[in-house]
């Protein structure tokens, strides 16, 4: 299927931004403007633990976001993971297009820009490539960048990493929840919980103050591992505000997704964010997403609901959870 990538788009060099990508009024970053400077959460590894406990467990109830400094991935590491991904969006398109994905037909892996399913829907200003890392079984190599050759031993590395850093803190939110260590995993399919990478590419924009990297959401996921470039754009939402993110070197972004929300019968939220654009600069993003797999069944924990706390969300497997919010259907 033919699509209008936002990279071929940018390097045409517009003067003025195309209909379909110019948000309604209300969106817009010029009528919805961010607080800034505010410190939103920032907790380090490295701290005792019932400190630690006690921290994710405020920043998960009360923003359901925090950065995570200390947490062992080695900068530099971080730092090819970024290269390999920023010379991929360096090759010429007609390179690009044979890694193209179809949503429409159920290939979500791959190359892709989002498109709309209606007329008045608009576009964000984003192009992305996504893929499996885990677990192997699943991982379909043959779809990964081939350029640069790197790509492949990088990203295996980082997911190894990954896996370390998340189930750390799978337990400690478990803990933080007052549960076992070990339950949010397990609830998650254990070792086939699926770590889903997604690198967004936001190229300059012409008119940024009317349009969106990419919409407000929730992510469907359990949990979500981001890293951006240097370039600012991640705000996420609080008390009936927007916040923006600054970005302190090597931290790990973790957003709260709506699985941990429905497990935690709510005593946890699904954080809302959005991203902005820049004029001049090209924003980057590495958001890898921890799901169950697809038959997994999630409802509230049985030991946090009860006649004072009655389930707030009904129980269901992922596949029907994601085909309800990919429908916009009631969950
Ligand atoms: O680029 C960002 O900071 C956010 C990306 C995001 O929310 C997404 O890809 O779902």
């Amino acid at each position: 299927m033919e699509v209008e990538r936002v990279q071929a788009l940018a390097t045409a060099g517009l003067e003025a931004l195309p209909a379909q990508f110019v948000r309604p009024s209300h969106e817009r970053p010029e009528n919805s403007r961010a607080i800034e400077g505010v410190t939103v959460p920032v907790i380090s590894l490295s701290q005792p633990h019932d400190v630690l406990v006690r921290e994710i467990h405020e920043a998960c109830r009360d923003w359901g976001f925090f950065l995570v400094t200390n947490h062992g991935i080695p900068g530099e590491l971080i730092g090819r993971v970024q290269d390999a991904g920023r010379e991929f969006f360096r090759l010429p398109l007609e390179e690009k297009e044979k890694y193209a994905n179809d949503p429409s037909r159920g290939s979500f892996e791959g190359y892709g820009t989002k498109m709309t399913k209606n007329h008045d829907e608009k576009l964000e200003w984003v192009d992305y490539f996504f893929h499996l890392m885990h677990p192997p079984y699943k991982v379909r190599h043959d779809i990964w960048p081939q350029h640069p050759p790197s790509y492949r031993e990088v990203t295996e590395e980082y997911n190894e990493e990954l896996l370390k850093v998340t189930e750390v803190l799978l337990e400690l939110i478990s803990e933080g929840l007052g549960l076992e260590k070990n339950v949010l995993k397990a609830s998650l399919g254990g070792d086939q919980m699926e770590l889903e990478m997604k690198i967004n590419l936001y190229p300059p924009c012409p008119q940024p103050q009317l349009a969106l990297g990419v919409e407000p959401h929730t992510d469907m996921s359990a949990l979500t591992i981001l890293v951006p470039n240097d370039v600012p754009g991640l705000q996420v939402w609080k008390d009936g505000n927007w916040f923006a993110v600054d970005y302190p070197p090597n931290a790990l972004f973790f957003h709260i997704g709506d699985q941990i929300e429905v497990l935690s019968n709510g005593k946890y939220k699904s954080v809302l964010h959005r991203s902005l654009v820049n004029k001049e600069k090209t924003r980057m993003s590495w958001a890898v997403f921890c799901a169950p797999p697809q038959e997994t069944l999630i409802g509230p924990f049985p030991e946090l609901i009860n006649d004072q706390n009655p389930a707030k969300y009904s129980t269901k497997t992922y596949a029907e959870f994601r085909y309800c919010k990919f429908n916009k259907l009631p969950q």
